[in-house]
């Protein structure tokens, strides 16, 4: 049972495995107005209060960023921590139309020192062919000296009541763990860049049949990318990415509706942060486009390195070009930019390109979830919507 989780208006667990609520599509809780929310913040234990986080303001930002990095997403055996830089969370939490008050800090009374956050931003997202307002939360997290004192659930509930007053009433996310009720359960898979680093700091182990020299060799790429007219997307390129990933997204179960202004935030370039390109043929025409993020994490148990640098797929839309030779791009970008490692999830068509271009399986899933929104389960290649 979910002490927390159970009173949330989400379907119960067995919906996961049998499918049998599942033929109504529709919100979980009976609608409500937003003169139905309640008006003042959730309290607070004493020794806290809440702030709505400026993002534009330098110490608060360093503050969430210490955080996280101290305190943020580790794998099961802590050898790695996610360490988003400062620019990259700035990326991530304010698209156009973005609410200070959905950025959702617990601080120390009277100082400017985070115990705990959740973010949400707004997105159109379109779940079976309905298209909703929603909220995507992201970020929730709890200084490790006061785990396990029902913190979260506090932080969920204050972020859940400033999403309503917005008259806003269903949100997504993804996470590690396996709460009521997944919509989709995806997988991570890993391309080595940089494999004999990647063995140095426990990422990946060499097999049976390999030492460094075969390492090194199996996983060799080109020095430049192959196909012939790729090139980094700019400005002007923002109207065809706009057509050319909307047209795309919509074969998939779930996925956000972006706007033009959102493709100019999310896609154009920025080092360190996000990676797109654009193929443009010899009539000018763009074709095909391709993009990956930077997550570094932090290495924890490395005498000799203390960061893992990991470039993550993000969207991908093949025209002219396969798929694989876009995600092959991808991988000799990466590695040409120093990244050890390239990540990316088994959903949309991704999974066709993983035993050719040499993926491994990871460990552990990452759920898929909406909140107070009801529909049916989807395999990994049905869902459109990569969460940073
Ligand atoms: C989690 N990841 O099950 P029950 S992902 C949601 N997402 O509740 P306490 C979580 N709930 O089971 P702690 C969760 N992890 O009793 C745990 N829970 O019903 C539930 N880790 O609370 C848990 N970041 O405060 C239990 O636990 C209850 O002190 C226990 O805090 C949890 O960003 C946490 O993995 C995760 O910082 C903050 O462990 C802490 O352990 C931590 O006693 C490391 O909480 C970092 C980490 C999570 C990354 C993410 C997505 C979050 C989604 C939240 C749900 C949003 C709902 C939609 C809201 C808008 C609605 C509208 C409209």
């Amino acid at each position: 049972t979910h002490r927390f989780w159970d009173t949330q208006p989400m379907p119960r667990l067995s919906t996961l495995i049998t499918k049998d609520e599942s033929s109504q599509h529709g919100p979980v809780d009976a609608p409500k107005t937003v003169a139905d929310v309640r008006q003042t913040p959730y309290p607070l234990p004493a020794a806290f209060e809440w702030v709505s986080v400026d993002v534009n303001d330098d110490e608060w930002m360093q503050e969430i960023y210490t955080l996280l990095t101290e305190n943020y997403v580790e794998d099961d055996d802590s050898y790695f921590r996610f360490d988003y830089s400062i620019p990259f969370l700035r990326w991530a939490l304010t698209p156009e139309g973005y609410k200070q008050s959905w950025h959702v800090g617990v601080a120390i009374k009277g100082r400017k020192k985070l115990v705990g956050f959740i973010s949400g931003i707004p997105a159109k997202v379109n779940v079976f062919g309905t298209s909703m307002d929603m909220c995507e939360i992201n970020f929730l997290c709890v200084f490790k000296k006061y785990r396990e004192n029902r913190l979260a659930p506090v932080l969920i509930k204050e972020v859940t009541r400033r999403v309503n007053v917005e008259n806003v009433w269903q949100a997504i996310y993804t996470a590690g763990v396996v709460l009521p009720t997944p919509v989709a359960q995806a997988r991570y898979y890993h391309r080595s860049l940089n494999p004999i680093k990647l063995v140095e700091i426990g990422f990946t182990r060499f097999g049976p049949k390999l030492n460094k020299a075969r390492a090194q060799k199996l996983y060799k790429l080109p020095e430049s990318p192959l196909i012939p007219g790729l090139r980094p997307m700019t400005p002007r390129d923002v109207p065809a990415v706009h057509r050319m990933l909307q047209d795309y997204l919509q074969r998939f179960s779930l996925y956000t509706e972006y706007s033009e202004s959102d493709i100019a935030h999310f896609f154009l370039p920025q080092e360190d942060i996000i990676y797109s390109y654009v193929v443009q043929n010899e009539a000018g025409e763009t074709t095909d486009f391709c993009s990956f993020y930077s997550l570094p994490s932090s290495v924890l148990k490395s005498a000799k390195h203390n960061k893992l640098r990991a470039a993550y797929s993000y969207y991908s839309v093949p025209g002219v070009h396969s798929l694989m030779d876009l995600f092959k791009d991808m991988l000799i970008l990466a590695r040409a930019n120093g990244f050890d490692v390239f990540n990316a999830l088994d959903i949309m068509d991704n999974m066709t390109v993983f035993k050719e271009l040499k993926f491994g399986i990871g460990d552990g899933n990452l759920q898929y979830y909406l909140y107070n929104w009801r529909t049916e389960p989807m395999v990994p290649a049905q869902v459109g919507v990569v969460l940073v």
